[in-house]
């Protein structure tokens, strides 16, 4: 078999003479019994090159025994990139193994056993270094190693994914792995914070390099292997549910608060658009890194974490440019999307109707199209999930142009759509017929509300975007000043969403203009949630950006029923003119209909 290998030193190699590189690139002509982790000679040679240049070096070796990649540097600093490795993911190892040197007397380091960890290698091998040594004429060195640790990872057997979001980055210490008795543990503690891992390392005393070599390696990884299979598989029960590893950064503008709320609200997104968040990880920082939005070592966590809990995607609680997806999709070796695309995803799996579904494509493309390079070849995003539905992998990877003229094609329909929607609410102005829209966060009870009011039968559920596309309905509200009836229509429509994505502003604009056209707005507020007030204010910003300003509005609080008192008297002195309603109890409907009326003749007498 033996693909042709190419005998790049990786690393830093600034400063070396040509004479050293020559020696590592001679590493890659060694062949190592498949059976051992290192041969004694294989190891004082590299140990010997290494003492020369004065810099630890790594060399990476396949389970046939062939080094396939040298490097300058650290375990951390010569690593593989995980898209690079030949297996990744699943429950095995990757068939790799690290011989490192390291010039002090120390036990291998965090950095280095976290290195082993992401790329999941086979073991680590770590060779400290006398400092000297002594050379034989015709090849052969001895002396150069003063100790040999033998590192690998071990399966915890625990199950982790049902943690909480809530309950993660509390800092929790490790567990102190149970040792089996063949091979004696130095440590295995761990001092990354809030670092939850289910599987760990075993660090070995400082061995002989003869007891090193002397022990089966295949033994050991067939062992480990079996091992983590077991594993894997009694974490994957639900392969089709996406499980996602979520990653907030908080900037300097950012308040904790809004922070939090952003994330409680992204695992629901991620839960509504059918994934399973497993972890959450933060970070501060002032503001987010121009390649990879967190710093060199959040990547390093991420990575390994992913690894960890075996997840498949990773979501970040903001928009990512293509670069940066592109960077981190390589380094962590799986599925990046950020809180655009999962909006998307749930807007796709949502639209019915012809309308809706133009809408998406129109919002997802648009999206996808400077997104375009890169992604695919690297990353297949075969197989589904989160950011997959909607146009589809073979529209993805068609030619930008393609894409681009069916956009202009989609902007067509949408601007079809638009005028046909003009048209409708031409008639009912014509028929003089005033009109209010339901605007509002999504979830906040606006279908339930107009349920309620009209007996409509528009679908309803604890989800957010449960309605994509607009429904209206004649109501009948007794006149403000004389009493009597009065139609009006009201119209449902699709939800708002702080930082409501621009793509889905602009290709929504049929829907929304059910909004900025309507006579009067009634904005319903969810009370019962959390975060209500922001809510009011994403709700309040995004109207605000509409290129036509909306009519009036009333502010209407629902899920009054599952609301203390105390929120209901700061609710009240805020908003004076509120209306205080629970449209799944059907409480307040005489006070909201009469508010309803006034608010219509207030919007349509001639100022
Ligand atoms: N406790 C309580 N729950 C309510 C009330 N009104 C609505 N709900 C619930 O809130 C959830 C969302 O209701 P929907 O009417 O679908 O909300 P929506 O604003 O149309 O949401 P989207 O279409 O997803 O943007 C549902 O589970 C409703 O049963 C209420 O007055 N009290
Ligand atoms: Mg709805």
């Amino acid at each position: 078999m033996g693909a042709k290998l190419i005998e790049t030193i990786y690393g830093n190699i600034q400063g070396l003479k040509s004479s050293q590189l020559k020696q590592l690139e001679r590493l890659y002509h060694q062949r190592l019994p498949g059976d051992r982790f290192t041969t004694p000679e294989f190891a004082q040679r590299a140990a010997a090159i290494s003492t020369e240049i004065d810099e630890p070096i790594c060399v990476y070796i396949n389970r046939r025994g062939q080094v396939i990649r040298v490097g300058v540097g650290t375990p951390r600093q010569t690593q593989i990139p995980p898209l690079e490795l030949p297996r990744y993911g699943g429950g095995r190892l990757s068939g790799i193994r690290c011989i490192a040197t390291h010039l002090k007397p120390e036990t291998p380091s965090e950095a280095a056993l976290t290195a082993m960890a992401i790329q999941r290698l086979d073991a680590l091998v770590w060779l400290t270094l006398t400092g000297g040594g002594f050379q034989r004429r015709g090849g052969g060195a001895t002396g150069y190693i003063q100790a040999a640790y033998l590192a690998h990872l071990i399966p915890q057997g625990e199950n982790f994914t049902e943690d909480k979001p809530e309950e993660i980055d509390k800092g929790e210490k490790l567990s102190e792995v149970a040792l089996s008795a063949d091979t004696p543990v130095v440590g295995t503690q761990s001092t990354t914070p809030a670092l939850k891992t289910s599987f760990l390392w075993k660090v070995s005393e400082p061995l002989s390099l003869e007891t090193l070599a002397s022990q089966d390696f295949l033994d050991l990884v067939e062992g480990l292997e079996a091992e983590f299979e077991g594993e894997f598989v009694a974490k994957e029960v639900d392969a089709d549910q996406d499980k996602v590893l979520l990653v907030g950064v908080m900037t300097q503008e950012m308040t904790q608060q809004h922070f939090e709320d952003g994330l409680v609200e992204l695992v629901r997104l991620v839960e509504t658009a059918g994934g399973q968040v497993l972890q959450t990880l933060r970070q501060k920082r002032s503001r987010p890194h121009p390649q990879t939005v967190v710093g060199e070592g959040k990547v390093q966590e991420i990575s390994l974490t992913a690894q960890t809990i075996s997840a498949n995607l990773v979501v970040f609680d903001r928009d990512l440019s293509p670069a940066q997806v592109r960077n981190l999709e390589t380094q962590i070796g799986i599925r990046v999307v950020d809180r655009t695309e999962v909006i998307l995803d749930i807007f796709a799996q949502r639209a019915r109707s012809g309308a809706g579904k133009l809408q998406v494509e129109l919002a997802q493309l648009q999206y996808s199209l400077p997104r375009l390079r890169g992604r695919g070849q690297a990353m297949s995003r075969q197989g589904g999930g989160i950011g997959t539905r909607g146009p589809g992998e073979t529209k993805l990877e068609t030619e930008r142009r393609a894409i681009a003229k069916r956009i202009a094609r989609l902007q067509q329909e949408v601007n079809q759509l638009q005028a046909h929607r003009f048209r409708l609410r031409q008639q009912r102005h014509h028929r003089e017929v005033p009109s209010i829209a339901i605007v509002g966060y999504t979830n906040a009870g606006k279908s339930t509300l107009l349920n309620v009011l009209t007996n409509a039968e528009v679908y309803t559920a604890d989800q957010l975007f449960a309605t994509l596309d607009p429904t209206t309905r004649r109501l009948t509200i007794p006149a403000a000043v004389t009493g009597e009836p009065l139609s009006i229509v009201l119209t449902d429509t699709v939800g708002f969403i702080h930082e409501l994505p621009p793509a889905l502003i602009d290709a929504f604009r049929a829907t929304l203009e059910e909004v900025t056209d309507a006579d009067a707005l009634l904005h319903l507020v969810d009370l019962s949630h959390p975060a209500w007030q922001n809510q009011i204010r994403s709700v309040m910003n995004i109207l605000t950006e509409m290129p036509v300003t909306p009519g009036p509005a009333l502010v209407a609080f629902n899920k009054i029923d599952a609301v203390d008192g105390e929120t209901l008297a700061i609710a009240r002195e805020e908003f004076p003119q509120a209306v205080f309603i629970s449209a799944a109890k059907a409480l307040g409907m005489e006070t909201l209909r009469h508010r309803l009326a006034q608010l219509v003749q207030y919007a349509i007498s001639p100022r």
